[in-house]
């Protein structure tokens, strides 16, 4: 299964370039997309209306601003959709974040921090490792990595 990675300009990709290394770091395959709700909403459209037949399991949406495209992503698919709110150049970023997670009731997304781009791919690895006893060992075996690395660290 693959997970659909979309963003809302070019600019976005410097933060979500974090997502993609992710992915390929535990080996799962994955479409990139500068799709806009608003500056390109019919391709937007037929790009997520299409994904679960493809064989998509999740979809990572990240946007800056009136953050609206992951919003819209969730609207088009039952896929599950992870939301990135980008730091956009005003507001730090909070704007991005509550346009993202103030979603109202019915249609969800589930939202990371702000620029949590790395977040968001393990959310996405966590989904496909439920029924991919592999890709479950993988992320336990980082688990691991990553604790023996706190475990070990020293204070100068
Ligand atoms: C959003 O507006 C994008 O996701 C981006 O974070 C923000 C600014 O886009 P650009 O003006 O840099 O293309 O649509």
């Amino acid at each position: 299964m693959k997970i659909g990675v979309v963003m809302g300009s070019t600019s976005d990709w410097g933060v979500m370039k974090a997502a993609t290394e992710t992915l390929s770091q535990f080996g799962v395959e994955f479409e990139t997309k500068v799709l806009s709700a608003h500056r390109t909403p019919a391709e937007l459209e037929k790009w997520v209306s299409g994904l679960r037949e493809r064989g998509f399991a999740a979809v990572i949406a990240a946007a800056g601003g009136a953050a609206h495209l992951a919003g819209v992503v969730a609207a088009f698919t039952t896929l599950p959709v992870i939301g990135v709110p980008i730091k956009a150049r005003t507001l730090d970023g909070l704007d991005s974040l509550l346009s993202m997670v103030q979603m109202p009731s019915g249609i969800p997304v589930a939202v990371v921090a702000i620029d949590g781009a790395k977040n968001a791919a393990l959310l996405a690895v966590e989904m496909l490792a439920i029924t991919d006893p592999q890709l479950k060992q993988r992320m336990d075996d980082f688990r691991r990595a990553q604790a023996e690395k706190v475990l070990a660290s020293t204070l100068d």
